[in-house]
């Protein structure tokens, strides 16, 4: 018997499958994330001397998701949970699945070293509400003018079927460092257009945005012509 998540990999029997009454049997698996899933039953014959075996059968069924979600940890090399800093005022939490876009995006869902955000830190939900966000480039004074190395507290965000966090509270931890991806070139394709090239994929046009802010454009002459 296999279960097969839609798109993604093969979904394990856990434990026995156990007679629950009559013809109906439960089948144990590992703890499902909400979504459709393919289930395929061969090889199962009935206890006949003929040993009647059962057609292939398929079918697609819904599971509800009751799976919390957690912070993923950006830096399995050390100890903790840490998240990702961009620029020197923007860190990036990434999510292990995607969630309700208004919890991740609700301010009072987080604090910086205990205490509340600072009014002027905006939190925008990215990457298909699978990540946050934190830009601290508004902050006039204080400590949260510089998030690199804060502990940053993420309370109870909830996913789109409204499972929240497990922990109440979970501590991510900003690196030292800015983890962004670099910038390479940038080349002239066209009359009024300039192509960036970045050293690795960047997924969303939020982060672009912060990353550049900027772009001067100075009129130069080639040499040789
Ligand atoms: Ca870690």
């Amino acid at each position: 018997m296999k279960l097969k998540m839609i798109m993604e990999d093969t979904v394990a029997i856990n434990g026995s499958i156990t007679n629950v009454t009559g013809n109906t049997y439960s089948i144990s698996v590992a703890a499902l994330n909400g979504g459709s899933y393919n289930l395929t039953i061969k090889n199962i014959k009935d206890t006949s001397i003929n040993q009647n075996k059962l057609a292939d059968y398929s079918t697609t069924v819904s599971i509800k998701d009751i799976v919390a979600p957690t912070i993923t940890d950006l830096d399995t090399n050390t100890l903790g949970t840490q998240a990702q800093l961009l620029s020197s005022k923007i860190v990036k939490i990434v999510f292990s699945e995607v969630m309700d876009k208004a919890s991740i995006e609700n301010k009072l869902n987080y604090l910086f070293g205990g205490g509340a955000l600072d009014s002027k830190v905006t939190v925008q939900a990215i990457d298909n509400n699978k990540a946050v966000v934190l830009d601290f480039t508004d902050v006039a004074s204080g400590a949260q003018t510089t998030p690199a190395s804060a502990t940053l507290q993420v309370l109870r965000v909830a996913d789109t079927a409204g499972n929240p966090i497990a922990a109440a509270s979970t501590n991510v931890l900003v690196p030292a460092g800015v983890t962004a991806p670099l910038f390479d070139k940038a080349e002239v394709t066209g009359k009024n257009t300039i192509k960036l090239y970045f050293k690795e994929l960047i997924k969303s046009a939020y982060i672009i945005n912060q990353l550049i802010g900027e772009i001067k454009v100075k009129r130069g002459i080639e040499k040789g012509k």
